[in-house]
């Protein structure tokens, strides 16, 4: 049978560290669409990384928000940077779900196509861009998790968190999230096995 039960979320965890040292296939930059580089996960990605990766920004030159655009890792041990550039929280009206969704997509699409099969995520624009941890965490985890589905070659999603109380709003969100996949999956299969039966019953 096909029918694996949470491969997905299965492949997502979470860690505490700093994203720079993590020896991933590719790490997730925070970036902004100008890609010049600026504080936070960005800034510590740059300075870990040397001037290199900073000379393939400006050649990109731009990256619009929900977008996500990859370089070289210069001295970091991953082999890619992605820069993934997520939305400016501006209260939740201006479609930020989409755009942190598409983001994260976009970043492991990226990764897909140049043969990555881990990668690591900060928190995406739950810093500088300021949207708030509880309601980005779902966001980020679900759609981490439904673009994980359609590319089984990516084995490993990893989010990294420089604070605990960071790492503790996106563990209890994967938990919820991974609860209520069980329950759509189940609820999923039981259709499929009813409408199975009334179809033969039909028929009869
Ligand atoms: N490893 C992992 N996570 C980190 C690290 C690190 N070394 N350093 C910070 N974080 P932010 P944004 C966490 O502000 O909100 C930049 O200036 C941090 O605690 O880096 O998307 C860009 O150039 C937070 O939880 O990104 C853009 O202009 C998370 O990374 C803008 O900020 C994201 O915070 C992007 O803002």
């Amino acid at each position: 049978m096909s029918y694996t039960p949470l491969s997905a979320y299965q492949r997502i965890e979470l860690a505490l560290g700093d994203i720079t040292k993590e020896r991933v296939d590719a790490i997730v930059n925070a970036a902004n669409s100008g890609l010049r580089g600026g504080g936070g996960v960005d800034g510590a990605i740059h300075r870990a990384a040397g001037l290199e990766i900073m000379k393939e920004c400006r050649r990109i030159g731009y990256c619009g928000p929900g977008e996500a655009v990859i370089t070289g890792a210069g001295r970091l041990p991953a082999r890619f940077v992605i820069h993934a550039v997520g939305p400016i929280w501006h209260g939740g009206i201006d479609g930020e779900a989409l755009l942190l969704a598409s983001c994260h997509e976009r970043a492991l699409e990226l990764a897909r196509t140049n043969h990555c099969s881990t990668v690591a995520f900060p928190a995406i624009s739950t810093g500088a861009y300021g949207y708030p941890a509880e309601l980005a965490a779902p966001v980020a985890l679900a759609a981490t998790a439904e673009t994980l589905e359609r590319l089984p070659m990516i084995d490993l999603v990893r989010f990294v968190f420089v604070e605990e109380r960071r790492l503790e709003i996106y563990r209890r969100a994967l938990e919820r999230l991974r609860e209520s996949d069980v329950g759509l999956r189940l609820l999923r299969a039981d259709r499929s096995i009813g409408f199975a039966g009334r179809d033969v019953g039909d028929a009869a």
